[in-house]
């Protein structure tokens, strides 16, 4: 608290002077008489002395907020803020319609069963139980129904709830099919993801198939030289396929080292694990591979068990950094709910290439095409 204190001799021209200075809205505390000796002939004088205290404009407009309702505002600026910061696929996330059936309110319910009957009904039902995001299920759905005249709602025209599911997903996902089928020349890709979803393991099981069944030539490097014991876990998986195995982690140097492998069929790279909020490393990262950029094709792995927001999330910052080639899902047999097959490529409109089913190396792996998503969704 400031108090101000003004003296003269007119009451009325020293409140003036206070609100000319402080503004209207003063606070006046105290004022006292002070009397003024002077000589011998002359009268003493009477003197003002005012004590003011200046009002805060904002005690003045903004009344004061309880600590729930400041609470509450706070929130509301941070879900903003995070909102305005995801893609425009992501933003309505947090609506209604796109919550997760466990979280949603009776309004969506009624939303399908305005929309769907009889066998299309039950499909959505059965995908949203799978995670499957409702517009995502409604969108896949619907590809396979056509207008039933006595409910006015769309029914399946399918023989089957699984040729609907893919001839849903044939319409709205893009399929790369497999590393081999690519183009002429030598292919380059780099697995890029979040932290243990199984970049490694996955790209050696490319590597091997590649080599034994397919007989290309092949050769890995990593750029993993962060983490202890990377480059070993993958020089011992290189050593098993009698492949070359380089560790780099400079980005001339990998130029350099490409441009000797050039005769070489397929250059699978592995980089390190980075959170997708650690801009700073996966910074790093970008530069390793900026010599190789428009030749690399960037395949973005991602785990089946993470949830939607998260993955779609994960996609978004990743694809800031690179120019994302496909969706690598892995872990499809630690989730009984694995709604991102569909949810992921729908929102993104990233084309998918590979489905990694477990741990062995190369066994647990199936390119992805839509009868393979279809089966892991719909039972029969
Ligand atoms: N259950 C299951 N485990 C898997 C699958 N794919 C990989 N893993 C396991 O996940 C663990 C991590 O695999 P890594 O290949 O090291 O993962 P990464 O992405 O290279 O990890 P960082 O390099 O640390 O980021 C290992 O134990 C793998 O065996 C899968 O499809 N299912
Ligand atoms: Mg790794």
């Amino acid at each position: 608290m400031e108090i101000k204190i003004y003296e003269g001799y007119n009451l009325e021209e020293l409140i003036e002077k206070a609100k000319n200075e402080l503004g209207e809205d003063i606070k006046i505390l105290h004022y006292e008489t002070v009397e003024e000796k002077r000589f011998l002939f002359f009268k003493s004088k009477k003197k003002y002395r005012l004590f003011v205290e200046p009002v805060d404009e904002e005690e003045i407009t903004e009344p004061v907020l309880k600590f729930e309702e400041l609470l509450e505002k706070v929130e509301d600026l941070i879900e903003k803020k995070i909102r305005n910061s995801l893609p425009k696929y992501a933003q309505g996330l947090a609506s209604p319609e796109n919550l997760p059936p466990h979280i949603q309110t009776g309004s969506v319910s009624s939303n399908i069963l305005n929309e769907f009957t009889g066998d299309a009904l039950h499909l959505v039902e059965q995908l949203i139980e799978k995670d499957v995001l409702p517009d995502v299920a409604k969108k896949i759905v619907s590809e396979g129904c056509g207008l039933d005249i006595d409910t006015n709602k769309w029914d399946l025209n399918t023989v089957t709830t699984k040729e609907a599911v893919i001839k849903g997903i044939k319409k709205h996902i893009q399929f790369t099919g497999s590393f081999e089928n690519g183009s002429e020349g030598i292919q380059i890709f780099a697995f890029v993801g979040p932290t243990g979803v199984g970049k490694t393991t996955n790209l050696f099981k490319i590597a091997s198939q590649l080599v034994i069944d397919k007989k290309k030539k092949v050769a890995v490097i990593s750029t993993d030289t962060f983490k202890v014991g990377a480059s070993n876990q993958a020089r011992t998986y290189a050593n098993i396929l009698n492949i070359p195995f380089y560790s780099i982690s400079e980005s001339k140097k990998l130029k350099n080292t490409v441009e000797q492998l050039r005769k070489f069929d397929f250059i699978l790279i592995d980089t390190v694990g980075r959170s997708h909020y650690d801009y700073w490393r996966l910074g790093e990262i970008k530069e390793i591979l900026s010599s190789l950029e428009e030749e690399i094709k960037h395949i973005l792995t991602i785990s089946c068990n993470f949830k939607n927001e998260d993955a779609i999330e994960v996609v978004y910052k990743y694809q800031t950094f690179f120019p994302i080639h496909s969706l690598f899902f892995t872990k499809i047999d630690e989730t009984l709910k694995p709604g991102l097959l569909l949810n992921l490529p729908v929102e993104t409109k990233l084309p998918v290439s590979y489905l990694s089913t477990g741990q062995r190396v190369p066994e647990d792996l199936k390119v992805l095409n839509p009868e393979t998503i279809a089966s892991y969704l719909i039972s029969s």
